[in-house]
């Protein structure tokens, strides 16, 4: 449809007041928001590629991230109004590791989880070992989400799990992964119980995962 494809080259030409007038046409015609948020994921893609082959660099990042975050969060509030509606199916915390500050796949990650009906505790970026035990802790998470884009970063997934081991913790919470850095590879040598590629990926894999006790 021409407003997601409108919203998606936004992005892509940095237009910022573009991006959050078509986020805001889509929820206030009660368009659909989780197609929104594949068209940012989409034009981000196309950022990355770019970045990859250097024909984009450094400021293009940010200022294509800068342009999904004015949207991301209007298409964001209308899944989670909606979301509301439905009973929950388990409780999730989701973060992004330590020394990693890439949010938006972890955020599109937890809206959609909301969307299918989780309670969703988003502890941001950066997070270290200690801050996600206590927020598993405290939230009694039925499942811990965690994501990491850096293959410098991916390593602390392991760190989290070991963490929760000492802490006593790692039966009574399932652990997922992901993020542009991880493979299904990685995930098992770490002990995840499970990896997803994509955000409706990681929707099936929570659901299969509360199933599962
Ligand atoms: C935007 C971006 C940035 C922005 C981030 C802004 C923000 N608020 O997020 C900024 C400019 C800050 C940035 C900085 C850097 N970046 Co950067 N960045 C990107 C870029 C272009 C897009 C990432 C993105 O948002 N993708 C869109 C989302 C929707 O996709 P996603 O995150 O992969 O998430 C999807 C899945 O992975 C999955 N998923 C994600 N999390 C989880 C969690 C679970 C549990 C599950 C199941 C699934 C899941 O679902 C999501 C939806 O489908 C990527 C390129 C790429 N192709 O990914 C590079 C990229 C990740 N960055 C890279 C690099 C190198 C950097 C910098 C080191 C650059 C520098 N020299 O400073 C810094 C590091 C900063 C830091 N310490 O974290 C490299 C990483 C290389 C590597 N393998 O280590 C990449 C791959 C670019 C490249 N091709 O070289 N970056």
């Amino acid at each position: 449809m021409e407003i997601y494809e409108s919203l998606k080259n936004s992005v892509l030409d940095y237009d910022a007041d573009g991006a959050e007038r078509y986020a805001h046409q889509i929820v206030d015609e009660g368009l659909d928001p989780i197609a929104g948020l594949d068209a940012i994921s989409e034009a981000m893609q196309v950022v990355g590629e770019g970045y990859a082959s250097r024909e984009l660099w450094l400021p293009d990042l940010v200022g294509a991230a800068d342009v999904s975050q004015k949207a991301l969060p209007i298409l964001e509030e209308e899944i989670h109004r909606r979301g509301q509606e439905t009973k929950s199916l388990g409780t999730v915390v989701i973060g992004t590791v330590l020394g990693d500050i890439h949010t938006i796949g972890k955020s599109m990650v937890g809206v959609l989880l909301v969307a299918a009906g989780f309670r969703v505790i988003d502890v941001g970026a950066d997070i270290g070992t200690e801050a996600f035990v206590d927020a598993v802790k405290e939230n009694e998470a039925d499942i811990l989400a965690l994501s990491a884009l850096l293959t410098t970063t991916a390593p602390e997934q392991g760190k989290v799990i070991e963490a929760l081991k000492e802490a006593r913790l790692r039966d009574r919470v399932k652990i997922m992964v992901g993020g542009g850095a991880i493979t299904q590879g990685f995930a098992d040598s770490i002990g995840a119980d499970g990896y997803g590629a994509t955000a409706p990926g990681a929707v099936d894999l929570a659901k299969s995962l509360v199933s599962a006790g």
